[in-house]
């Protein structure tokens, strides 16, 4: 898989490979209650969205300074690089670093040089999205989205993750409105464990420019219409739903279905350290399972160059 293509779909701290947990927490003195490889990896059985959760809010401690933001950027880079990423937009969950004493002015700068980096050495293009916790009042949301506005953080973006039930995007909608008042992009997770409800709510009253996840709109034929007719990008991580078990198995999985429909779906990796593998391990599995053709593959490639936030000359030159 050598299509050039985007990744939509990447939450930095879910690149924590678990050697590099175990390293950072030798090196900033961080207690994890599972100190060896072995009963750490034993962790990584999930059984929905939130089991998860828990085990990458406790694994992210081990992050504290600005130069271990930088290294696990870069480290990431280089592995998308590896597997034909060119452009990136990458995640990051503020509330998780703030609620653990860590400025925000140091995590930025600790991810922006690693995004230079990447952009030195494999010319990965690169935009900034910090996530809000849906499971968090909207309120802690506010707050900081107006420092980062006011104190002029270099982000680009803010999109909605963590819990989904119980959350629904309307909760949101004044957060949402003074982001796209202030120039910036908007993204939410909605459809993953959440109802296609959720998705509509993220749409007309969020105002979003792409859904992640989103494979639960099938359940709502009158919004599957919507997104075809709009062409909603769909940032669709396959490895992730087998693993949050919102799929039985990777057989199970509507992604077929879904460019069947001609909805506007592309391929990211999620979690990549916690779901089994990177964007080229999430291509792997789908291909192999739908007997995806090269014209679907460029399809797929295609949608996620589109779906990116890179002006128009910046996406023609990977189309
Ligand atoms: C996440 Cl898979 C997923 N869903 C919602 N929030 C998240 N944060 C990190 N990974
Ligand atoms: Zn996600």
């Amino acid at each position: 898989m050598k299509l050039p293509v985007a990744e939509l779909h990447i939450h930095l701290e879910g690149t924590l490979e678990p050697e590099t947990i175990l390293r950072l927490a030798g090196q900033n003195n961080i207690e994890l209650p599972w100190p060896s490889l072995e009963e750490l990896r034993a962790q990584y059985n999930f059984s929905n969205l939130q089991s998860f959760l828990d085990l990458f809010y406790a694994n992210m401690a081990v992050l504290r300074t600005a130069a271990d933001f930088q290294e696990i950027t870069t480290a990431y880079l280089l592995r998308a690089h590896e597997s034909g990423v060119r452009h990136v937009e990458l995640f990051f969950d503020p509330q998780a670093h703030l609620e653990r004493g860590l400025i925000l002015a140091e995590v930025i700068a600790g991810i922006r040089a690693g995004l230079d980096e990447g952009l030195a050495r494999w010319g990965i293009t690169h935009r900034l999205i910090a996530c809000f916790w849906r499971h968090a009042p909207a309120e802690s949301a506010m707050e900081i989205l107006r420092t980062l506005v006011q104190e002029k953080h270099a982000i680009d973006g803010i999109g909605l993750d963590s819990s989904e039930l119980g959350y629904p995007p309307i909760l949101f909608q004044e957060v949402f409105a003074y982001a796209r008042e202030n120039g910036l992009h908007v993204v939410a997770h909605a459809g993953e464990e959440g109802p296609a409800e959720y998705i509509v709510q993220a749409i007309d009253l969020l105002k979003v420019e792409r859904i992640d996840h989103g494979i639960r709109c099938l359940e709502d034929p009158a919004l599957v219409q919507r997104l075809v007719a709009e062409q909603m990008p769909l940032t669709v991580c396959p490895l992730s739903n087998v693993r949050l078990r919102a799929v039985d198995t990777i057989a199970d999985h509507p992604l077929r279905q879904m460019l069947d429909l001609g909805l506007k779906v592309s391929i990211h990796s999620d979690d990549p350290a916690y779901f089994g593998g990177y964007l080229d391990a999430n291509f792997a599995a789908v291909i192999g399972q739908f007997d995806l053709s090269r014209e679907d593959q460029a399809v797929l490639a295609r949608n996620s160059v589109e779906g990116s936030f890179l002006d128009a000359p910046a996406k023609a030159m990977l189309l």
